[in-house]
């Protein structure tokens, strides 16, 4: 699914992902619950599961990477829930949230931290910058799906 994302979001939206692990562990409600208690408002959400051509499409950047295949595999093995978030500094702020890619490094407090189990299975997906956010979104969520955009409605 594609999305034509103007510019006139570009700092207060980024894209999370909950991913199989979370799903699996019936962590959604809790997950949701920090981002809500952190000030960020939901402007789309659906639970799917995603193709092999899908995932592959949406971790590209990271193709020739030794543990792709695993990511393909993880992220393919269940449920994820995609989230758009809405917050100022949405990318940053959201990074901080749910800390380092790898639990272990994690800081305290973050959901990673708290919940994940390994680099691999770290419960999370948060955009790494507004570009990405914008394609982000595009690849789950159509116009329709998403609330109150500013200059959408
Ligand atoms: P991020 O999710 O913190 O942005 P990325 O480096 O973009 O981290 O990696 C994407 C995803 O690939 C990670 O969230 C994790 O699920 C998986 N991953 C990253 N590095 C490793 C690794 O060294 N071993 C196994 N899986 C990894
Ligand atoms: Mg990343």
């Amino acid at each position: 699914m594609r999305t034509n994302l103007t510019e006139n979001n570009l700092n207060n939206k980024t894209l999370a992902i909950l991913k199989p692990d979370c799903t699996r562990k019936n962590l959604i409600g809790k997950v949701i619950s920090h981002f809500q208690n952190a000030g960020f408002k939901i402007r789309g959400m659906k639970m799917i599961k995603l193709t092999e051509d899908s995932a592959k499409g949406f971790y590209e950047v990271h193709k020739e990477r030794p543990f792709f295949n695993d990511l393909i595999i993880y992220m393919t093995s269940g449920p994820c829930v995609p989230i758009v978030l809405e917050k100022e500094n949405a990318v940053e702020e959201f990074r901080k949230l749910i800390g380092a890619t790898d639990p272990a490094k994690a800081e305290e407090g973050t959901i990673r931290k708290l919940y994940a189990d390994n680099i691999q299975e770290n419960i999370v997906h948060g955009s790494d910058s507004n570009d990405n956010a914008l394609k982000e979104i595009a690849h789950f969520f159509s116009r329709k799906e998403l609330l109150e955009i500013n200059g959408w409605q």
